[in-house]
């Protein structure tokens, strides 16, 4: 039975065990001896972050090594990658203070959220409040850290995590390749363990999900939360739709000159794909094929740009975090200033780099938007039960993302080939 059937009817039985156990007055059963299994699944989430972090992001720096050769495209492809995600991070937060679906949590609720999350929630809430004393430039301090090993085992951590990683694979990709070579391999043969590793935890992920939703109903009995999950659900669903059918579209018809019609034709099988597998990686393949076939992108562009872009551009990804991290927020009553606000956008396009292209890498990184935001990782059980369905949608922005971008980088070096099924649809008896 497919992962997300399974996360399904956790989802499903979740809900049910709770309400039973309310409708009992034994709400304590679930909380003592179901919710902990809850908790060991978000710790199992929260502990693959910086293992994941390093690995992919090394990886996807120590990648541009191929692009430096092909020094007419690196640049493009980087600032592509940067463009669009920055972009899309941009669009979650408009859309997400548009709607503000934390706040449709009502104040009896959010005061249960906060005790059942009580040591994850003050200690947060405690920094957050002592952060915004200190001085302007104090963000930028507390990006650089003074000890990587003590960083990298403080989640609130993430970002100085990130920039030592970035400033590792920048001095990896300048290393001559006999001295770096082993050490590349092995950061990409951490890759593909860690990527095992979310396999292997996401198989407990129905029992997690179980735990988490019948431990949310008989905490936090009341609707309105689902209510909230819903709003919050509708916000990411908007951006993503935006992006992939407004956004991408529009750059392909403005910059490559591609047909919109052409364009969902050309891409429908790796959006599809990508939804069935919630996985970039998984339909790199397909992504190739489409972008060379039937988007006229030369081989020498898809095969740089895209597996680049399986790993390190995330726009789907990037939104959702954003959209995620600002509901977290409301829903425990947490304000963010402007300035926390454009620091998601920093967090969550590094996040999105270092997310790895398998299915809920995107839960396993919002942890860090979370750590730097000082919001309670415990938020992330609110929104798991809806996870599954939004990383498929994420992962079909994510590959038509790096399609696009393949395209306007294979237009700009005059590599985009001509497209022969276009150019038959354009006759009007066909069209
Ligand atoms: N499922 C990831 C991917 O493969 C994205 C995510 O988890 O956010 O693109």
């Amino acid at each position: 039975m497919p992962l997300h059937v399974r996360i399904l009817i956790g989802m499903v039985l979740g809900v049910i065990a709770g309400a039973i156990a309310v409708s009992l007055d034994a709400s304590w059963l679930i909380v003592d001896w179901v919710k902990p299994f809850g908790t060991i699944f978000i710790n199992l989430l929260k502990v693959i972050a910086v293992p994941l972090i390093i690995a992919s992001l090394v990886k996807g720096v120590s990648d541009m090594r191929d692009l430096s050769r092909l020094s007419s495209l690196g640049g493009r492809t980087v600032a592509l990658y940067l463009f669009t995600t920055v972009v899309s991070v941009s669009l979650g937060l408009l859309v997400v203070n548009l709607v503000n679906p934390g706040l449709a949590i009502d104040e009896a609720t959010r005061t249960k959220l906060l005790e059942s999350s009580a040591d994850d929630a003050a200690g947060k809430i405690a920094i957050a409040e002592q952060t915004k004393e200190q001085g302007p430039l104090q963000p930028i301090i507390d990006l650089v850290p003074d000890n990587i090993f003590a960083a990298a085992t403080n989640n609130t951590a993430m970002l100085q995590v990130i920039v030592f990683v970035l400033l590792f694979g920048v001095a990896l990709v300048m290393t001559p390749e006999e001295k770096s070579g082993p050490v590349k391999a092995f950061f990409d043969g951490l890759n593909e363990v860690v990527m095992r590793l979310i396999d292997l935890i996401m198989l407990a992920a129905p029992i997690g999900v179980f735990a988490l939703l019948a431990a949310l109903v008989a905490e936090t009995p009341s609707w309105d939360v689902f209510k909230a999950l819903l709003y919050y659900s509708l916000c990411v669903m908007f951006g993503l739709m935006i992006l992939v059918f407004g956004f991408y579209p529009t750059l392909a018809r403005v910059f490559a000159g591609v047909k919109y019609g052409h364009f969902f034709r050309s891409l429908a099988p790796a959006q599809l794909l990508a939804f069935s597998t919630s996985s970039s990686a998984a339909t790199l393949p397909v992504t190739m094929e489409c972008t060379q076939e039937h988007l006229g992108v030369d081989e020498e562009v898809a095969s740089f740009v895209l597996p680049i872009g399986a790993t390190v551009n995330m726009d789907g990804t990037s939104l959702y975090q954003a959209v995620a991290a600002v509901f977290i927020a409301q829903a425990f009553g947490i304000d963010l200033t402007l300035g926390d606000q454009l620091s998601i956008v920093l967090t969550a396009t590094l996040a999105s780099i270092g997310t790895a292209a398998v299915p809920s890498a995107g839960i396993v990184m919002l942890v860090i938007v979370l750590g730097t935001l000082d919001v309670p990782e415990q938020g992330i059980a609110l929104i798991f039960a809806v996870d599954r369905v939004l990383d498929m949608s994420r992962t079909v922005a994510n590959v038509t993302s790096d399609a696009t971008v393949a395209t306007l980088v294979a237009k700009s070096v005059g590599l985009l080939h001509e497209r022969p099924e276009e150019r038959r649809l354009e006759s009007p008896s066909q069209e």
